[in-house]
């Protein structure tokens, strides 16, 4: 048994987390670029974090301050591309999970004709990856979209904003269609309610209606994402869409059957995007949710029929953690009962910021994901944060970092030794950037060290951890030796 033979092994960047370049060549302002640093902010807060204002905005516009705004500067890959593929290469890397920057094929989102510049970027990129045999797996839309879109529509809450999404899909499809098979829509879709703003362009202070807003933002994403699905199998025969959910694994707090009754709920509201992308229609408990929250979304019958008609043709998710679900009796919703989640699981460790570290997990999401959806399935993120320390003769020893992975795939080959058709894993982060909750380098992910600090401050120079080596055993056995 173990991987199949041609088992994608690999990492996922996201293009506002490491190109930096954030004005050259005409690139437009993207949401995550006005996602700034604060420091002070309690880490735990995540919502709070992403929550930008509009004037937090206004005042992101005029500012070129890459110390404050640190996705700005990300770690320059951008232009460092040749070298950090070269040590991917080194590492054995058959893909690369990365997204393009919308705002540098279509700068405002509304132009009529591609960016050339933006275009011809990434096709130099693609170039370099197949030199190397790496496979390309690319996300349209990995938490950024024009600003100017965000300004204008309060992002995807304006169903206008599915055709511009389509123009800029079918731009990268025409340009890239000799050079990308695997397409991914929406990075973690479920995402808009945690982070509405980097997800869904939506500013949340603007908006009257923010629970109702939000779910009219995940529907015009949903017919989005079936509608490229649709182009990109036209426009590139034989290629491969994929959706993207979070992860987020959801344990009953006891056996008490309320907690387990509120686990369930938690798990349904979970699973409801990817449902939509694969089924092509809504879950009927999540419907009688949207009844009793009084959130009524505007679904056409050619919505209905757009989402039937083009399900994705695999299930992709990021894996970090579990959640524990406990039912609470004083706040009750008749549907799907209501939780307080993200209770302490006493079996389980926690990173410095908080995320269990649960390897069981990824095999029981494994299971549940081709359980419930049958479809070939790729984990897409999985990673641990940590504080790494650089030795003055430039080497980290992060044995914590190579102990998380082994208990990881050690998890990933028993599911696929069970039964699960998993067609490849790619690591978050390859290389440390700039991370997308906290806006710190100092939550790091890589293989590869990047000499920059939270504050931008940094040689930039790359250097192999201890785990680069080990990384590059395992692909080398494909997962027999860990
Ligand atoms: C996922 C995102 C990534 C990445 C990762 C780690 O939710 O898709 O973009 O950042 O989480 O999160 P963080 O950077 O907040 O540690």
């Amino acid at each position: 048994m173990g991987l199949r033979k041609d088992f994608l092994w690999g990492g996922a960047i996201a293009a506002n987390q490491v190109e930096g370049a954030w004005n050259v060549d005409g690139k437009g302002l993207s949401v995550a670029d006005v996602a700034s640093y604060k420091p002070n902010i309690d880490v735990k807060d995540y919502r709070k974090q992403i929550g930008v204002t509009q004037a937090d905005i206004n005042e992101a516009i005029e500012s070129t301050d890459v110390e404050k705004y640190p996705k700005r500067r990300g770690i320059d890959f951008y232009h460092r591309y040749p070298e950090d593929l070269a040590l991917f290469h080194e590492m054995g890397f058959k893909t690369l999970r990365l997204s393009i920057a919308w705002t540098r094929i279509f700068p405002t989102g509304e132009e009529t004709e591609p960016n050339q510049a933006g275009l011809a970027y990434y096709k130099s990129l693609f170039a370099k990856m197949h030199e190397l045999n790496i496979e390309p797996i690319v996300t349209l839309s990995h938490y950024e979209m024009p600003l100017a879109l965000a300004i204008k529509y309060n992002g995807w809450a304006d169903r206008r904003v599915i055709s511009l999404f389509e123009r800029f899909c079918k731009a990268c499809f025409n340009a890239f269609k000799t050079d990308v098979k695997y397409w991914l829509t929406f990075n973690e879709i479920d995402s808009v309610t945690r982070h509405p703003f980097t997800s869904a362009g939506i500013i949340p202070d603007q908006t009257e209606n923010l629970l109702q807003t939000e779910y009219q933002a995940f529907h015009h994403q949903f017919v989005a994402s079936a509608l490229v699905t649709k182009a990109c199998h036209e426009i590139i025969p034989g290629s491969q869409v994929g959706c993207m959910l979070t992860k987020l694994t959801d344990y009953p707090n006891s056996s008490d059957p309320r907690d387990v009754l509120a686990s369930l709920n938690k798990n349904t509201m979970n699973y409801f995007p990817a449902d939509v992308q694969v089924f092509g229609e809504y879950p009927p408990l999540v419907l009688k949710y949207f009844k009793e929250q009084h959130i009524n979304i505007e679904m056409t019958p050619a919505d209905l029929t757009i989402l039937k008609e083009n399900p994705v043709d695999f299930v992709t998710f990021s894996y970090y953690m579990s959640m524990v679900s406990s039912y609470d009796e004083n706040n009750l919703t008749l549907t799907t009962g209501n939780t307080i989640v993200g209770g302490k699981n006493p079996h389980l460790p926690v990173t410095e910021w908080g995320w269990t570290v649960d390897p069981v997990g990824l095999r029981i999401s494994l299971l549940q994901l081709y359980d419930r959806y049958r479809k070939p399935l790729m984990i897409v993120e999985n990673g641990m944060g940590a504080k790494d320390v650089l030795t003055p003769e430039h080497q980290v020893h992060d044995d914590y970092r190579i102990k998380y992975f082994r208990a990881h795939f050690e998890e990933m080959i028993k599911a696929v030794d069970a039964g699960v058709d998993l067609l490849g894993y790619t690591s978050w982060a390859p290389i440390d950037l700039v991370s997308a909750s906290t806006s710190q380098m100092s939550k790091r992910y890589g293989f590869i060290y990047v000499d920059e600090d939270d504050l931008g401050h940094g040689s930039l120079n790359r250097y192999r951890k201890d785990s680069f080596k080990w990384y590059q055993k395992v692909i080398r056995t494909n997962g027999a030796d860990l």
